[in-house]
């Protein structure tokens, strides 16, 4: 891509924006940048770019529209430019053509960040050079600088960032399940899992599409490239592939591990396991490597995280259950004695589905948060319900009522705006409340 000389418009002055912008101006583009929220200027303040705070007409006179993953693609100024033929790409695309090294890409609606950093992890244990970003935390635009030929670039990958994709190509295409998320942005269930479908059909022969075979969409999915195919299955054998059987993880039909070693909480997180595992395989890496490396891995922040135990109350922080079904996922891997906290910003999620394990598991349900209504009027008796508001009283609350051998569970379904910055910003201040707490006399 020849971007000396052009007109570049950067939308969203977050991470993503700030490293588009940069990366633009290295590669000799005029670059002008563009935000709904005025203080963004600060961010570009000592790149020296124009700012203008976004309105219909500072999309005009562009030849190149970036935008960050969380800008809708679909706003009418948008579309309006594409009419005009301007070109209208993600942060993700204007870093594919200036990535070197080889990209295994990770999308899915729940355990991308863990699969993400436990392969990344591999790799690392393993000596072989990689870097890791993406939805983790880290935009692709920056990791340009730092990317080298020999090195592999383990990239998580959201619907927002894969939705505008184009030459991105994913020499290891990697997607775990697709259940119903983000439904506010992309409208329907449909929509939003074409974006993620993107990373396969962006693929070219000789690459490797990892899918789980026990995922009715992702299986789907098989002839959507031209990347040859390797499962990954929890319930049953599969062929070329990774499985469990009897509690032990096959690679190729060869024992990797068993489930009991994994270090990492919930039956989700043994799926997680083959498909990093068998995309450390299909990146070169032998069998008993991977496996040393996997029992050293450790708890992303955030993911069903253990925070601390007190007066034989456990807490866990698991502020990344953003959606319904990493929320059912984090019910999964606990026998009961729950404590659950819900809510924040709804994406138009079903909740319902939440009721049955509910009703086994939790003691209460705590409430908190502007979807805290919707959730109620949802649950309905599956569990006794607790308007806490906040997260500070959901957990006093928890606490207060919960006796030795319970847990108290952040796992919202929701996610944090409403209340917080962002979720880590959500689990770091619910980490700081539980370190608050006082032994019960
Ligand atoms: N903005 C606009 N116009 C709009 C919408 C937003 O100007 O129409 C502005 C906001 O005012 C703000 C900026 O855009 O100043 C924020 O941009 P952004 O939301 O793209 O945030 P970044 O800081 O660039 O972070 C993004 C991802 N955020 C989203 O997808 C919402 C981060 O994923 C990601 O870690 C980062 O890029 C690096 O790749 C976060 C996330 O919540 C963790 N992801 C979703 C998820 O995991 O469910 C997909």
């Amino acid at each position: 891509m020849k971007l000396s000389g052009i007109r570049a418009l950067v939308v969203g002055l977050g991470k993503s924006g700030v490293a588009s912008a940069e990366l633009l101006l290295k590669q000799g583009a005029v670059v002008r940048a563009t935000d709904t929220s005025p203080e963004a200027e600060r961010n570009v303040a000592r790149l020296g770019i124009e700012f203008r705070v976004q309105s219909p007409e500072v999309f005009e006179s562009a030849d190149l529209i970036v935008l960050s993953p969380g800008v809708p693609a679909d706003l009418p100024p948008l579309e309006a430019a594409r009419r005009r033929g301007v070109a209208v790409i993600g942060e993700v695309e204007l870093a594919a053509p200036f990535l070197k090294g080889r990209i295994i890409g990770v999308t899915g609606s729940n355990g991308k960040t863990t699969t993400t950093a436990l392969t990344g992890h591999i790799l690392r244990e393993c000596a072989v050079p990689v870097q890791v970003g993406g939805n983790i935390g880290a935009p692709v635009t920056g990791m340009v600088e730092s990317s080298r030929d020999d090195q592999w670039n383990v990239l998580e990958l959201s619907s927002f960032q894969l939705e505008t994709i184009r030459t991105f190509r994913a020499h290891i295409a990697l997607c775990l399940n697709i259940t119903p998320d983000h439904l506010d942005r992309h409208h329907t269930f449909e929509n939003y899992a074409a974006a993620k479908r993107r990373l396969f059909e962006t693929q070219q022969s000789g690459d490797s599409a990892v899918l789980n075979a026990d995922d009715a969409v992702c299986a789907g999915w098989a002839a959507s490239g031209p990347a040859r195919v390797r499962w990954f299955s929890l319930s049953r054998r599969v062929e070329a592939g990774a499985w469990l059987e009897e509690e032990r993880l096959l690679v190729g039909g060869e024992p990797l591990m068993a489930a009991s070693e994994i270090p990492v909480r919930g039956r989700h997180n043994i799926e997680n396991t083959l498909a990093a595992a068998l995309a450390a395989r299909l990146a070169g890496l032998s069998l008993p490597a991977i496996a040393a490396a996997v029992r050293t891995f450790r708890a992303v922040e955030h993911r069903l995280e253990y925070v601390r135990t007190v007066s034989g109350v456990s807490f866990y922080n698991d502020s990344k259950a953003t959606n319904v079904d990493a929320t059912l996922k984090a019910l999964e891997a606990f026998d009961g004695g729950l404590w659950v906290i819900l809510g924040g910003k709804d994406k138009g999620s079903d909740y319902r589905v939440l009721r049955a394990p509910l009703c086994r598991k939790a003691r209460a349900v705590l409430l908190i948060g502007a979807a805290a209504a919707k959730i109620r009027d949802h649950l309905g008796n599956a569990a006794p319900l607790v308007d806490s508001g906040t997260l500070e009283a959901a957990v006093a609350y928890g606490y207060r009522a919960a006796a030795p051998g319970d847990t108290v569970l952040l796992a919202p379904a929701c996610a944090s705006f409403d209340q917080f910055r962002s979720y880590e910003h959500r689990g770091d201040v619910f980490k700081t409340l539980v370190h608050g707490l006082e032994e019960k006399s």
